[in-house]
């Protein structure tokens, strides 16, 4: 939480689906059905994979001893997740550290403010996804949509009996037991090979996690906690206006934010049901057209946005938050700190960074999470250089004076100064491939260890596979 997640993971939450007041999303994204020029597939088939209590996970797989006691994963004064033990005996994921030792005064706490062991996991997790299928998407850090459709029809086609199988997990509103597979067999081939991919990621990474099988992403989303942890739902077309129903609020909508939610608000639409209900034309003119049928199809369970390749991250950052600091020395030493794990995490991605960011937050009264600011240049080529042939305490005593210069831009030091927050980032990621064609290129991230020949044809597998979107 103190810590920021890569941007790229960030943007791709408010990118898949409408609340991006701040971000302007891709156009594939953006386009409702209504204006979308190319058609998707008619029988998708996606999953969406949640894992349970993700960063206590990782750290009951370094140190099996606390998968026996309930685990509390501490950052500042934050239980940002626990393990089920810990949630049995009360505990829940956001409480504060007081109000957790007091339900569970045994609750033991490690620290989660460093992200490198969760991070690193997050991204084999996408990497064992793509190896089965390459239309993977990353959601954050634990979970990836995985468009499965073309697996199913392969499937379908060598499939005689549907007798003699059902589906695998659980049929949200229905005895599984009780539905046939012949009953939308493309559902229940994808409750399959979700079964498998879930025995697939716990057998290789020692993690577990929720699924959710479906015909679109937001169904998939939401279907897949409805049983946790460990286990998977799938949600047949049948049953999609009753999960709908079940929201209640707009705001429990995957992609109906904060920002949506207040307009909508303004309108009198607080309720799904309420959203549902509302003239099309009444939203189109606060929102505009394609905003108004994306807003009105997600409250009706349609979604057709394409499962977009993710892969790899367009920039990395780092930063920390504290209560206060106000003076230049402290600025310049945290700066230097977070630069220090920076440089570290974009050597081993192995490009080039073409831009460097220097974000703060000044406090503010009155909006106290809102008011970051910043400043960017660009890296010279000796010094990114540095970055990428390892030379990391050299390129962080040159990156120092630079992220300085910006930060003298934002803030007048004669002054008193008051800072929360304080962001390192690096962008404009270039391979060396890059480098020579002049395009971006995701390449090195996925197949660090892998030959450049499988990470090629995953690739173009991906690119195969956008091409419909
Ligand atoms: N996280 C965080 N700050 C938040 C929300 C989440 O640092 N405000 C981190 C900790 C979680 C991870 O992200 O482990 C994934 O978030 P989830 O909401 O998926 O929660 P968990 O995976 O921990 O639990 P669950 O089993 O309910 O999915
Ligand atoms: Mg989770
Ligand atoms: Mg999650």
């Amino acid at each position: 939480m103190e810590n920021s997640e890569d941007e790229e993971d960030e943007n791709e939450w408010r990118n898949s689906f409408v609340d991006s007041s701040t971000h302007s999303p891709p156009a594939a994204a953006a386009s409702g059905p209504s204006i979308s020029k190319t058609p998707v597939p008619a029988h998708r088939v996606i999953l969406h994979f949640d894992l349970d209590c993700f960063y206590a996970q990782v750290e009951m797989i370094r140190n099996p001893a606390l998968r026996e006691v309930p685990l509390g994963i501490q950052q500042k004064y934050i239980i940002v997740t626990c393990n089920y033990v810990a949630r049995e005996r009360g505990v829940n994921k956001l409480m504060s550290v007081t109000d957790a030792k007091e339900k569970c005064p045994e609750l033991v706490l490690v620290k989660g403010e460093d992200l490198t062991h969760y991070r690193e996991m997050s991204y084999k997790m996408t990497e064992l996804l793509m190896s089965y299928c390459p239309l993977v998407e990353r959601l954050g850090f634990d979970e990836n949509f995985m468009d499965v459709t073309e697996m199913v029809e392969q499937r379908l086609a060598q499939t005689v009996k549907f007798e003699d199988f059902s589906y695998k997990g659980h049929v949200y509103n229905h005895p599984s037991a009780d539905v046939k597979a012949s009953k939308y067999p493309r559902l229940a081939l994808g409750s399959h090979i979700a079964g498998e991919l879930r025995e697939a990621v716990h057998s290789k990474l020692g993690l577990t996690g929720c699924a959710g099988i479906a015909t679109n992403k937001l169904l998939a989303k939401l279907v897949s906690g409805t049983f946790k942890p460990n286990q998977q739902t799938t949600l047949l077309p049948e049953n999609i206006s009753d999960i709908m129903g079940c929201l209640g609020s707009v705001r429990k909508v995957p992609g109906v934010g904060h920002q949506t939610a207040k307009r909508l608000q303004a309108l009198g639409l607080v309720s799904v049901k309420d959203l549902q209900l509302c003239p099309l034309n009444d939203l189109v003119k606060e929102f505009g057209s394609p905003t108004a049928q994306r807003l009105k199809n997600l409250a009706l369970g349609v979604d057709d946005s394409p499962v977009t390749c993710t892969g790899a991250p367009q920039s990395l950052s780092d930063e920390d938050s504290f209560k206060k600091m106000s003076s230049t020395k402290e600025v310049s030493e945290k700066t230097q700190q977070l630069l220090s794990s920076l440089v570290e995490r974009m050597h081993k991605d192995g490009r080039q960074p073409q831009t460097f960011r220097l974000t703060i937050r000044k406090y503010t009264t009155t909006n106290k999470w809102f008011s970051r600011e910043s400043r960017q240049c660009p890296i010279p080529n000796h010094i990114g250089q540095k970055i990428c042939s390892g030379s990391s305490d050299d390129a962080v005593m040159q990156l120092l004076p630079l992220a300085m210069k910006l930060f003298y831009r934002m803030v007048d030091y004669s002054a008193p100064f008051h800072l929360t927050l304080i962001n390192v980032c690096f962008s404009n990621l270039q391979t060396r491939a890059a480098a020579v064609t002049g395009k971006g290129s995701i390449t090195s991230f996925f197949s660090r260890g892998t030959s450049p020949k499988k990470s090629q044809t995953v690739l173009s597998q991906c690119q195969h596979h956008k091409s419909y979107t």
